[in-house]
């Protein structure tokens, strides 16, 4: 059994649900076969989600770590980068907005994804679930948890991997028809994601194909 922790967020800014949270429950429930799932919230709070991660990563052992959360994509959006910047383009649920401040003062200016995220974008797509590869988590909470995550695995040398996701919006979320942005039925972001993980947990090296940009 490989040991997982997955986490999603709670509800944020105008929302009052996040698909990411309802998807890591939906692992938690039926996860992918020969893998074991614990799920956690996180808090969409810049001071206190760090603090909930590092907890989660001590209480579970996971050798993998998936973070999830929302942003407005069409499908299975694979981060490739975590940088060192909170710039914040609103208030978190505690009335914090950083800007321009680095998430660990000495830190370095980046850390790459450590699972293979190339190899998961294709799997995902090839099971006919939309995935891409993603060039930038955003700089707000979900950017924070990634980079505080990375840099966790990076520092306390147990060999775990991790990674964010970004997650759609479900179809019934009012952003979806008031602003007309893409959306995903909850079950098959849980299914693209059981595809990941399968994918992540069988092999720790990427396939080299372009999915590169000129944006
Ligand atoms: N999405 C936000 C933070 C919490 C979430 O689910 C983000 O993309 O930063």
């Amino acid at each position: 059994m490989t040991r997982v922790l997955v986490t999603g967020f709670e509800p944020f800014m105008q929302d009052t649900y996040n698909p990411s949270w309802a998807a890591a429950q939906l692992l938690r429930e039926k996860p992918p076969e020969g893998l074991e799932v614990t799920a956690v919230e996180l808090p969409c709070v810049f001071s206190r989600s760090l603090p909930a991660l590092r907890q989660a990563v001590l209480s579970a052992d996971p050798e993998i770590v998936l973070c999830l959360g929302l942003s407005p994509r069409r499908g299975i959006s694979i981060e490739r980068v975590a940088i060192n910047v909170d710039d914040s383009p609103g208030l978190d649920n505690d009335g914090a907005q950083p800007v321009d401040e680095p998430i660990v003062a000495d830190g370095p200016a980046a850390y790459f994804s450590t699972l293979p995220i190339k190899r998961c974008a294709k799997a995902v797509h090839d099971a006919g679930i939309p995935s891409d590869v993603s060039l930038s988590a955003g700089t707000f909470v979900c950017n924070h948890v990634f980079y505080g995550l990375m840099h966790l695995l990076a520092t306390e040398g147990k060999g775990r991997r991790g990674g964010f996701v970004h997650v759609p919006h479900t179809p019934e979320m009012p952003a979806v028809s008031g602003y007309g942005i893409p959306s995903m039925p909850v079950d098959t972001t849980a299914a693209g994601l059981r595809v990941l993980l399968s994918t992540a947990a069988a092999h720790h090296t990427d396939i080299k194909v372009p999915w590169g940009t000129t944006a």
